[in-house]
């Protein structure tokens, strides 16, 4: 019943933020280091950060930062002179910037060669949905829980809008455990639907030469959440398996 109820309400916030974060561009230029941003996954604002970089097909380390959290607020303060989140950094261009408008902003034109479409800019509006969906989730992913500190970062690979790696990157920032985001948001109709259930008919193909055909070469399907702990050297899939051994092993 919990799981359902779970379930349910975050296909709610995914629809209330009309499923951006779903698809994603087709191109596989990555940059060569790793974006970094410091976000809450509950914050309405942070939301709009995370859209983007699905929707860019771009990766990034997140650095979770949630409210009453000590583990990186520090850091974030020296690095901005503030805690607010989002932040982003760009190694690669050397890049610092705050808030949900600049970012999704630089991170269309620098990356997208083009404007942020506005169903991804911050607006009245879509402030107001992004702000419903932490509602519905009860506050999830927004206040930090008592945990063991993670020595090396964990991989989920995700996209924005799915309903079940929602659930597991809220507990990832509630026990402040950072982590390399693989977004492999959806490129083509085929990849449409559950991983069992694809509202496409034959074999399953993802897109060659792209992260979902590498994560189909290795694993036989494309499935999210998928988290590799390369602490203890486990990897998994399903959320509700993830969420267990996240609270097993790191949290206090
Ligand atoms: N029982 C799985 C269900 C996971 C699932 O269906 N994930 C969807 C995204 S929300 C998926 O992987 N769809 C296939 C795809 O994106 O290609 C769990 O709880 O993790």
């Amino acid at each position: 019943m919990q799981k359902t109820r779970e379930l349910g309400s975050s296909i709610l916030a995914s629809s209330l933020r009309g499923w951006r974060g779903s698809s994603a561009s087709r191109s596989v230029q990555l940059p060569h280091q790793l974006l970094e941003l410091y976000d809450r996954e509950g914050c309405a604002h942070c939301r709009f950060a995370r859209e983007a970089l699905t929707e860019l097909n771009l990766d990034a380390r997140i650095i979770p930062v949630p409210l009453g959290g000590t583990r990186f607020r520090q850091e974030l303060m020296q690095l901005s002179g503030s805690d607010q989140v989002p932040f982003l950094v760009d190694p690669n261009t050397g890049e610092k910037l705050a808030g949900s408008d600049a970012i999704v902003d630089y991170l269309f034109r620098h990356y997208g060669h083009r404007e942020p479409p506005v169903s991804l800019q911050p607006t009245r509006r879509h402030l107001i949905a992004s702000k419903l969906a932490t509602v519905v989730r009860g506050s999830r992913g927004l206040e930090a829980r008592p945990s063991k500190p993670v020595a090396r970062d964990m991989t989920l690979y995700s996209f924005e809008s799915s309903p079940y790696s929602r659930l597991v990157r809220e507990r990832l920032c509630e026990l402040e455990i950072p982590y390399r985001l693989v977004n492999i948001g959806k490129q083509q109709r085929a990849d449409i639907g559950p991983a069992n259930f694809r509202l496409h008919l034959g074999k399953y193909k993802p897109l060659p030469n792209t992260k979902r055909a590498s994560f189909m070469e290795q694993h036989g399907n494309v499935q999210v959440p998928y988290l590799v702990d390369p602490n203890t050297g486990v990897d998994l899939f399903e959320s509700q398996d993830i969420l267990q051994y996240l609270s097993r092993h790191y949290g206090c």
